[in-house]
């Protein structure tokens, strides 16, 4: 046992943080897309290319009466494992006032969609800070509907396919939306290990327990 609690605090000792992941738009897109997609099924339409506005954001005009979202870039895809627990924070704004509350962010992986619904609409005109938890909780959900486990959460993480913002807050294929400072932050240290490399830690711990409970009965 005290093997293993030596192991975990040497682990989580390491430092510094993961680094983050920024799209600030100071310069182009940065790869980001718009895309539209139905609800409950968010199967991606079509791909339009953003509006780079100099001043340094990037906006999307709805092009139809699906629902529009900006698509991260690869940086935002693959294994996001090291950012649960972690915040996914960005600026919008609306040049309508907006009037619908979508779906602020999809993210799919491993078969799963995984859909954060805000309680209240949370945009407006003029640029406001979002910012939502990459873990589950009661704004989450299956697409469709449904509670998502922790192990359903972090299966999505370690196998993102898509990540896409809300580019849609109005009744009307009329707004147009933007978004900036875009930012992927981890709370881990790195070097915390991966749910996967924990429960085979635990294992060991347990199986070091054991193997000294024989010894005493022995
Ligand atoms: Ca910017
Ligand atoms: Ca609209």
């Amino acid at each position: 046992m005290r093997l293993g609690i030596v192991l975990l605090a040497s682990v989580v000792s390491l430092s510094p943080a993961w680094a983050d992941v920024v799209s600030n738009f100071d310069l182009d897109a940065q790869g980001w897309t718009g895309i539209t997609a139905d609800l409950p099924g968010y199967t991606m339409g079509a791909v339009y290319a953003p509006t780079y506005v100099p001043a340094g954001y990037i906006t999307i005009t709805d092009p139809n009466s699906s629902d529009t979202f900006f698509r991260a870039p690869a940086a935002y895809r693959g294994n996001l494992l090291q950012y649960r627990g972690g915040t996914l924070s960005w600026l919008t704004f609306s040049d309508y006032a907006p009037n619908y509350i979508g779906p602020l962010v999809v993210l799919k992986g491993a078969g799963m969609t995984l859909v954060y619904t805000p309680t209240t609409q949370l945009s407006s005109t003029s640029f406001t800070p979002l910012s939502v938890t990459l873990a589950p909780g009661t704004n989450w959900a299956h697409a469709g509907g449904g509670a998502i486990s922790v192990a359903q959460f972090n299966t999505v993480l370690g196998s993102v396919d898509e990540l896409w913002l809300n580019a849609e807050t109005y009744f009307g294929v009329v707004e147009t939306v933007a978004i900036d400072d875009v930012l992927l932050h981890s709370v881990l240290p790195v070097g915390v290990p991966e749910p996967v490399e924990l429960s085979l830690l635990a294992l060991s711990v347990a199986g070091a327990g054991l193997a000294r409970w024989r010894r005493v009965r022995v």
